[in-house]
């Protein structure tokens, strides 16, 4: 079948770039689908510590494919209308936990527009870089739908709530520069930089201690719904599980004997 995932694997990196460069990366139920099963093979290789995400060509993803016979709205008169709610409960929902609560960090590479799902894909990243001429669009309102895939959790989590409802109701293209100057992503480089500074990124990940990493990730996430002192207990309860393995006991040991460690949880 068609490859709409390319896999390639770099040193201890798990790079997985979108694949319909002719249709900007637009999600297809087959690119779905080998999307996640990607994630899934990523999530079970112990030699996987970091995976990097990107599109080919020109865009990272122009979210769902409008023109889907699985989700496009049949104009002929008479017609059943499609239920677009199943298709997230069967694709998108499992895809998108599948990455939230992969146990190695995710980088996002944002080489080109990211709009509707294929932007809050790349939001639900731990680490998102983007090109300068890289843009995010919250297309969903402009179609008669609202964020999907994480958008109304993330977008007023990242930038607050008036600006995730702008960028929510309105729609509009905004532009790298803006996403990181209002904490949308993490960091902005030059165009012909993006692969080397993401693979980069990615390459740092995977030298540390992965376990602890994607505590980290959770713990962020669970103390949203927590009370101060609740999230500082359920740092203790997590703190004292790291405190029993390896990896700590090799950091803490690396930094009194002044070598790298060799990290090995996962
Ligand atoms: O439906 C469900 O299952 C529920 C799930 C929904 C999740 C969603 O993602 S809803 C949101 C879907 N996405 C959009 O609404 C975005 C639509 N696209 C655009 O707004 C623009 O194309 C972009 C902002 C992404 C890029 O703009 P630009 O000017 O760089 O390119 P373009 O000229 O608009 O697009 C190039 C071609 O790609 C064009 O086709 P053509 O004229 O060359 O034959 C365009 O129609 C096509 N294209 C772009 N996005 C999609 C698409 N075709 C199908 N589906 C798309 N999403």
């Amino acid at each position: 079948h068609e490859t709409l995932i390319q896999s390639e694997t770099r040193g201890a990196v798990r790079l997985l770039r979108l694949n319909r460069p002719d249709a900007l990366n637009a999600m297809t139920v087959p690119l779905l689908v080998q999307l996640r099963q990607a994630l899934e093979l990523a999530a079970q290789d112990a030699t996987v510590r970091c995976v990097l995400l990107t599109g080919a060509g020109r865009a990272f993803s122009a979210g769902q494919d409008l023109a889907d016979p699985h989700v496009a709205p049949t104009r002929a008169p008479g017609a059943a209308p499609k239920d677009i709610g199943h298709m997230l409960d069967q694709y998108y929902i499992p895809l998108v936990l599948r990455m939230r609560s992969l146990p190695v960090p995710v980088v996002a590479a944002v080489n080109g527009v990211a709009a509707g799902a294929g932007a809050n894909l790349a939001l639900g990243a731990d680490v998102v870089v983007a090109a300068e001429s890289a843009s995010f669009v919250q297309a969903f309102a402009r179609i008669g739908l609202i964020p999907d895939c994480g958008g109304t959790w993330l977008l007023p989590r990242l930038v607050g709530r008036a600006k995730a409802l702008e960028l929510a109701l309105l729609g509009d293209k905004l532009r790298a520069a803006e996403a990181l100057a209002m904490g949308l992503i993490a960091r902005v480089v030059p165009d012909v930089e993006l692969p080397d500074a993401a693979m980069a990124i990615a390459q740092r990940l995977a030298g540390m201690p992965t376990r602890a990493l994607v505590e980290t990730r959770r713990a962020m996430d669970d103390a949203l719904k927590l009370d101060f002192e609740a999230a500082l207990r359920r740092e203790a309860t997590l703190q004292s599980q790291l405190g029993f393995a390896h990896d700590y006991l090799e950091g803490t040991a690396a930094f009194l004997d002044k070598r790298p460690p060799t990290f090995k949880d996962r």
